[in-house]
């Protein structure tokens, strides 16, 4: 138990405090302890739920939550990994900072991964620790750790508050930085002497966002090198949605004519199905491109590390970077150009200096080519999508899937191969409606994610696909979904394998190891123990049936489908 013999009790409010009160009022300062300070200046902030696991330093943020007016929401869950996975995920969802509050010590160092995860994709996220009193500091106390030395490699801000009285001031910065571009974690912790003291103090009001103006001659240099291209490609990634840019950018696709592939949180900008998307024909568009404009995602593995063209003899292409913040430019690619600042700023500053362009760009040929080959990978993949195959061929549940997402689905990617499927098959038809782990790769995050994802859209479907492997790390969490009636679809594409690691160390050694999974456990009767509802599927007849019913349940639901374990990821890379 945390040492409370130093909490400084609330006195009782009597008559003359009252009054008191009343002249702070007057005077612009609010009366209260650490945690309704703290989730006051949240909520101001947009913060509507608290994603937590019990713990007594961090109780006044509880007290703080009751007492608030409207109540703020606690979502209490099984693990802090999936606390802070959720919070990562409303944020991502709704483009508001999410809150994950996690007790002193092991709750803090159990969020670490899921934090680094934020990080890695620039997700707003704000994360508040409980911490050993700061008067019994050195002595001993129970799970006393200075987390913020832990914390600062991966977040924006990583510091301890010291005095209650400077919790507004400290909560409302973290928000303003967490939620600011280039976005990201930030974390504080707050001794619980200080946490559960009182202080009359300003709640400061939030800032609006800054906008930076990106270089105007950075964008008309872009905008003559668009012109000068014979064979352009876009990139719009994960801070194109972050920014509020998808609107933007689905202006610049359309009037200029420019094929586009997205990623990560981009997925959807340019819809499913559009004539300029040509994710299905990414090799062929990024390997014989002569003009590569990458924006808002970095030029990491998933990019080739920013080198295009090279295919079938093709030249090495141009690469211009254009990201929502200078430092997030790269630094390693060989950039024609560049541009920083707001997306939607830069974006329409692309298009207008593509218009004052002398020479009309014709890219018709270009375009009709990926076309051709998005044509002929569809026609490809529809084999597999229809797969009859015995086990069952993991891209057969996406052919039964796909019919059935509606256009504001939210799907979620938690595995190896099994999601690296979903990715090439899944093409969502809007914005803000696919999550994935991002550069980080995390696998665990999925729970998390599809709690978040219930929450910020109720009344859209959300699916989780799981891989088996991913499926044991959050599983626990569907008691989370159960206790707070948040249902979800669960797909899980059961191989009975660490598929991604297995099929790799047998390519590298001709052998593996520690890849095996017990044979076709039924995580269906996990779900079902704790609440929900589920049923695994033998016969790739059956997987249709079983989602509509997945998706008429009102409880959480798992599809538990048993895969090929050789039918593979066709991959080339392990990111590498
Ligand atoms: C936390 C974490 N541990 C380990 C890994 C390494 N890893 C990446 S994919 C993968 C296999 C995932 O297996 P599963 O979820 O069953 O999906 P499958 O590849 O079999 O479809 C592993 C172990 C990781 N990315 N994250
Ligand atoms: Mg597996």
């Amino acid at each position: 138990m945390p040492d409370m013999t130093d909490v400084t009790q609330s006195p009782q409010a009597g008559q003359s405090e009252q009054d008191e009160n009343l002249d702070k009022a007057t005077a612009g300062l609010t009366d209260g302890h650490g945690g309704e300070h703290a989730v006051a200046v949240a909520a101001a902030h947009g913060v509507e739920t608290m994603f937590t696991l019990s713990g007594a330093h961090v109780f006044p943020m509880y007290d703080g939550a009751v007492n608030a007016e409207p109540q703020m929401r606690l979502l209490d869950v099984r693990h802090e990994q999936t606390a802070v996975f959720a919070a990562e995920a409303l944020g991502k969802l709704t483009r508001t900072p999410g809150l994950a509050v996690l007790t002193a010590g092991p709750g803090v160092t159990n969020g670490v991964s899921a934090i680094t995860q934020a990080s890695f994709s620039g997700s707003p996220l704000v994360v508040v620790g409980g911490r050993a009193p700061a008067n019994r500091w050195g002595m001993g106390s129970l799970q006393e750790f200075d987390h913020p030395a832990v914390l600062s490699p991966v977040t924006k801000s990583s510091r301890t508050v010291h005095q209650v009285a400077d919790i507004p001031s400290s909560v409302d910065e973290a928000f303003a930085l967490a939620g600011s571009s280039h976005r990201g974690p930030t974390f504080l912790d707050i001794p619980m002497d200080e946490f559960f003291n009182r202080a009359a103090v300003e709640r400061p009001t939030p800032a609006p966002r800054r906008r930076v103006e990106p270089d105007p001659d950075a964008l008309s240099e872009i905008g003559a090198l668009l012109g000068q291209a014979q064979r352009p490609v876009i990139v719009l990634g994960t801070d194109v949605w972050a920014d509020g840019a998808e609107e933007a950018a689905l202006r610049l696709v359309e009037q200029a004519g420019i094929p586009a592939i997205t990623n990560g949180m981009g997925r959807g900008v340019v819809p499913g199905g559009h004539p300029l998307l040509m994710t299905k024909a990414r090799s062929a568009a990024l390997g014989t491109c002569d003009l590569v404009v990458v924006v808002g995602t970095p030029l990491d593995f998933r990019l080739g590390y920013g080198v295009f063209g090279g295919k079938d003899g093709a030249p090495q292409a141009k690469v211009v970077h254009v990201a929502d913040s200078e430092g997030q430019v790269s630094q390693h690619a060989d950039l024609a150009a560049s541009a920083a600042g707001d997306l939607t700023l830069a974006l329409e500053g692309i298009q207008a200096a593509l218009e004052q362009q002398l020479r009309k760009p014709d890219w018709a040929s270009w375009v009709g080519e990926l076309q051709a080959a998005v044509g002929a990978a569809t026609e490809r993949d529809i084999a597999l999508l229809r797969a009859e195959a015995d086990p069952i061929h993991p891209a057969r549940i996406y052919g039964e899937l796909l019919p059935r997402l509606a256009e504001d689905a939210v799907v979620i990617g938690d595995g190896g191969d099994f999601v690296s499927f979903a990715g090439k098959y899944v093409e969502p038809k809007r914005p803000g409606g696919w999550l994935d782990p991002g550069p980080y790769g995390c696998l665990g995050a999925g729970l998390g994610a599809a709690i978040a994802a219930r929450i910020a859209r109720p009344a859209s479907q959300v699916v989780l696909l799981l891989g088996d492997g991913a499926a044991g790390m959050s599983l626990m969490d569907v008691d989370t979904l159960v206790r707070h009636k948040l249902p979800v679809v669960m797909v899980v594409g059961n191989n009975s394998a660490w598929g991604l690691e297995k099929q790799p160390m047998q390519m590298l050694y001709g052998y593996d190891v520690v890849a095996d999974l017990a044979p076709q456990t039924r995580y269906d009767e996990v779900v079902r123990a704790l609440g929900g509802g589920g049923e695994t599927v033998t016969d790739p007849r059956q997987i249709g049936a079983a989602l509509d019913r997945a998706f008429t349940a009102d409880v959480p639901y798992l599809v538990n489908v048993i895969t090929d374990v050789d039918a593979p990821y066709p991959r080339n890379t392990f990111g590498v």
